[in-house]
């Protein structure tokens, strides 16, 4: 077994790598996921450390590199705590590759999406220890896993803007739910990156570097990025894609199911939405006529700048078939796309349009 982590409440996608996603329908119980239900997203081994002679790397346009034990994190830096939504952005794939297929890619539902309570230390305040020189743009990371990529073996990497790096959200996280991070979710450190999607927020963190330009890791590089419908696995220019960061505002219902029969009349309906742009989530939307009326649903939780929302609305459902479909509208009046096809691309990423579910109700 690649893990040690009991996954039987997890819907598995794939033994080895690990990849499972949290069950949908457990999601309204808890606004910060309880760490076995948190999904899991791999791309290669799951590294087993030992604590005592871990080391995080900081190099390259530093004036000081360092070496940094556990220790020295937790003693040398001061500790912050926030609770933050990770999402991969191939969440709701299965939609994309409905319209035309997405051979070779994992087909996420919604559910590769979870919260926590995340502690550690500011990415800021250990780069400052380190000095960044001038000509640094990019911070690199790279994890201790190692991934194939055309039978080769090739370490996990990824990079984000130092603007970014600088924000204060920006953590080294060393726990979860208040206590160490588990395996699979990068144990003994990890890069926690709210707001971006989550390929950013590198797992089993060995090393940082200062640079000039993004990280030409394949990760970074030749993956997560996302192309114009047109743009094929064959024909792709991997230079002109648009790089994955910031979460594109998205909301979904998890309960009720697609497919399922409930009695007509009242029917609580329960779901999240979030974004990782400026401004906030501010209005969640409900219809039953494809689009031509709105309800407005309630927002239950919002507490935290960069974990999702919860909320919620009763509907009046007659006898019959009905299409359920949300949306949701940012503080600046923006709202998502209608359609998958306009956002369809060939790796299946970031799809954010509306959001339905079928029932049957009697
Ligand atoms: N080292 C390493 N970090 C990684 C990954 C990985 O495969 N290796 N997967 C990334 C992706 S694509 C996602 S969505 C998140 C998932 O984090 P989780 O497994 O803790 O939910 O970790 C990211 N960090
Ligand atoms: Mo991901």
């Amino acid at each position: 077994m690649p893990t040690t982590k009991p996954t039987s409440r997890l819907k598995v996608y794939q033994e080895n790598p690990l990849n499972a996603g949290m069950p949908l329908e457990c999601l309204p119980e808890a606004f910060v996921t309880p760490s076995d239900l948190f999904f899991i997203r791999g791309h290669g081994t799951i590294p087993q450390v030992v604590p005592e002679t871990y080391r995080l790397m900081v190099k390259g346009m530093v004036q000081h590199p360092l070496e940094l034990s556990l220790e020295d994190l937790l003693t040398r830096f001061p500790q912050h705590t926030l609770t933050a939504t990770l999402i991969c952005a191939g969440s709701r794939r299965d939609e994309l590759a409905a319209i035309h297929p997405l051979p070779g890619e994992i087909p996420w539902g919604a559910d590769p999406i979870s919260t926590a309570r995340w502690r550690g230390v500011r990415l800021s305040d250990v780069l400052r220890a380190a000095g960044v020189e001038e000509e640094a743009h990019y911070v690199a990371f790279r994890g201790l896993d190692q991934a194939r990529v055309a039978g080769e073996l090739v370490h996990f990497g990824s990079s984000i803007r130092l603007e970014k790096a600088l924000t204060p959200e920006v953590l080294l996280a060393h726990e979860m739910n208040d206590a160490p991070l588990p395996r699979e979710h990068g144990f003994p450190l990890r890069v926690l990156v709210p707001g971006y999607v989550g390929v950013r927020s590198v797992k089993w963190l060995q090393e940082i570097t200062l640079q000039s330009q993004p990280s030409t890791n394949y990760f970074q590089a030749r993956d997560y990025k996302t192309f114009p419908p047109t743009v094929t696995a064959q024909t792709a220019d991997w230079e002109q894609g648009k790089t994955l960061e910031e979460i594109a505002l998205n909301a979904v219902i998890c309960t009720p199911k697609s497919g399922e029969t409930h009695q007509a009349g009242p029917v609580l309906v329960q779901g999240y939405a979030l974004t990782g742009e400026e401004a906030p989530v501010e209005r969640v939307e409900l219809s039953t006529d494809r689009g031509a009326t709105w309800i407005p649903a309630t927002i239950r939780e919002k507490t935290d700048r960069w974990a999702w929302c919860f909320w919620e609305a009763t509907l009046d459902l007659p006898a019959g078939e009905c299409q359920i479909i949300v949306r949701a509208w940012d503080a600046t009046g923006k709202t998502q796309p209608e359609d998958a096809r306009s956002l369809w691309n060939f790796k299946g990423y970031a799809n954010n349009a509306w959001y339905q579910v079928q029932l049957h109700l009697v």
